[in-house]
């Protein structure tokens, strides 16, 4: 087994939950004489993270060995002490870290706090593929924005609903569970007050769609759901607000009694500044959920004008459009709205990531490239 091997068998540890929000999945192994001696993983924040878990693990095997860990461990007290002092205090020889930690509580101290306790420390080794277990928590500490993934679902023909607005159902029982895997991954599920007056989402993470391990995990936590809600228009009876979990509407100004009337129901509600025009600013929301709820993914659910004006500003990292079999004609709604794009030069440009086939349906990956 090389160190890459190693570091293989940590990331997938880290795999071993959706999400750790806030903070990044991480997975680490302990090696001793080229036999694994510990693995661990960090399982939700505010529990042992994956060099403790491991190094419990492993005992007094710990002393002289390799430790592989998918992120620069930790040299801070945050909810639990740090994992150097763990790593020091177990006589562990050598430090094979995947990423650098972005976090200014962290960034760098790590790997001098190790080495200035004679630890050998390499890396970031296999940085991509460790970055890829947290691309939310990176973008937060690094850009102050939650990575958005935009989930739409669309006809053959480009179509995503009727002209009256009906949508149920472009694609299949398969393609619907897998998004529930999606929401459950995402800190925070985010759509727009046009969706919630036609369809009255729930837009929770339904368990009964999941697998047992998944199911467990999802029992414990809700994502957030999230509005975006100028006038405050949602009615008091909608299931966003009703069904288990935290619902949050970002508006405009905010009335006493309005706010009072959603505060009443178990809601909360966040003014956001507003652009000339009387739209919120999205950036200012994507801001707040960065750095109010410290949101590192987020969904966003939402219909062609939402959706086509977070495109627009610039806030969507990658989309996943659901594409059922199935012409619903040219008087349906298209997929994105977005206006005044005129020319071929000024096209959005996306990269494929993954492309493949859930059932009857077909799911599409791709991420906004950057100009
Ligand atoms: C590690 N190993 O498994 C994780 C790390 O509040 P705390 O104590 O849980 O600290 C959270 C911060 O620690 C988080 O923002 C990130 O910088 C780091 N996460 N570090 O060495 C782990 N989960
Ligand atoms: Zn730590």
């Amino acid at each position: 087994m090389t160190p890459e091997d190693y570091m293989l068998r940590a990331v997938a540890l880290a795999q071993s939950v959706l999400t750790a929000t806030p903070n990044p999945r991480v997975g680490c192994v302990i090696v001793r004489d080229g036999k694994i001696v510990g693995e661990g993983f960090h399982r939700v924040a505010g529990e042992a993270h994956a060099e403790v878990n491991a190094l419990i693990q492993a005992g007094d095997l710990s002393k002289g060995a390799t430790a592989y860990v998918t992120l620069e461990p930790c040299a801070h007290t945050g909810r639990t002490p740090p994992c150097t002092s763990a790593l020091i205090s177990a006589g562990v020889k050598k430090v094979y870290y995947g990423s650098d930690d972005p976090n200014p509580q962290v960034a760098g101290k790590g790997v001098s706090a190790l080495r200035e306790a004679g630890i050998e420390v390499e890396g970031p080794l296999l940085a991509e593929t460790c970055e890829a277990l947290n691309r939310g928590f990176f973008k937060r500490m690094q850009q102050g924005l939650p990575w958005v993934r935009c989930k739409m679902a669309m006809s053959l023909d480009g179509r995503t609903a009727m002209a009256s607005g009906e949508s149920k159902w472009i694609t299949g029982a398969a393609a619907r569970a897998d998004v529930q895997l999606m929401r459950a991954a995402s800190c925070a599920v985010v759509t727009g007050v046009n969706t919630v007056l036609g369809d009255d989402p729930g837009l929770n993470v339904r368990v009964e769609q999941m697998n047992h391990a998944q199911a467990a995990e999802f029992a414990e936590r809700q994502p957030l759901r999230v509005v975006i809600d100028s006038g405050l228009r949602t009615p008091p009876d909608s299931r966003i607000i009703s069904v288990p979990g935290q619902a949050l509407f970002l508006t405009g100004r905010a009335h006493v009694q309005q706010r009072a009337r959603f505060e009443g129901s178990g809601a909360l509600v966040r003014e956001i500044p507003v652009l000339p025009g009387g739209r919120l600013d999205l950036q200012a929301a994507m801001q707040s959920l960065a750095k109010d709820d410290a949101c590192n993914e987020i969904m966003l659910e939402a219909g062609p004008t939402l959706s086509g004006a977070m495109v627009q500003a610039g806030l969507v990292d990658e989309v996943v459009i659901y594409v059922g079999a199935r012409f619903l004609g040219s008087d349906a709604l298209p997929l994105f709205h977005l206006p005044g794009i005129r020319r071929m030069q000024d096209h959005i440009a996306l990269e494929l990531t993954d492309v493949r086939q859930i059932a009857e349906d077909c799911r599409i990956t791709a991420r906004l490239k950057r100009v």
